[in-house]
């Protein structure tokens, strides 16, 4: 019996640390890479960059390169002449401050062929920016509710509750595959 409370907490601590340790890698462009003909914008629409997260720029080596600039050399294409480029073809670019971040492809014309990406970084604390309170807020229904108030079907869960849901299952089930 000691076990499962003493479970419980360790698996309440995890859940709650882990997606705050361990800062997440986006793949710039996924299986396309970092490469022309591809619409960067839309890529990142809808994902939520914050500080610690990590962008991986992957692609052939010589072919591009990855500038990170300020908001106008991103409007322009014009990669900074005092700055030199990420050259590796596999670049990993921490992101470590909250704010707007711009990264262009220097070679040819590839950054007005689109080669270019724009993103928002949030800060850890900022959490998801909607109007609406946070569902880990919301009043928990008391334990003691009569009959099958547990077998009710919950509310639909948004966005945010189910990927708290994903990182509660994944601890638990390494928890438990460490018990077994
Ligand atoms: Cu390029």
């Amino acid at each position: 019996m000691g076990w499962r409370s003493g479970c419980c907490k360790v698996l309440a601590i995890v859940a709650i640390l882990l997606p705050c340790v361990l800062g997440k890698e986006y793949v710039v462009g996924d299986e396309h890479g970092w490469s022309i003909n591809f619409d960067y914008q839309a890529w990142a629409q809808g994902k939520l960059f914050f500080v610690g997260d990590s962008l991986i720029f992957n692609y052939q080596q010589e072919r591009h390169n990855v500038f990170k600039v300020n908001g106008t050399a991103f409007k322009e294409c014009t990669p900074p002449a005092n700055v030199p480029p990420l050259t590796t073809g596999s670049d990993r670019i921490q992101l470590k401050s909250a704010g707007k971040k711009w990264y262009i492809c220097g070679i040819g014309f590839h950054c007005t062929a689109g080669q270019r990406l724009a993103i928002t970084v949030l800060d850890k604390g900022a959490g998801v920016p909607s109007p609406s309170p946070s569902p880990r807020l919301l009043p928990t229904p008391p334990a003691s509710l009569p009959t099958n108030s547990t077998n009710a079907p919950p509310p639909a869960p948004s966005t945010a509750t189910k990927a708290a849901g994903f990182v509660f299952l994944m601890v638990f089930t390494i928890l438990l595959a460490g018990i077994l």
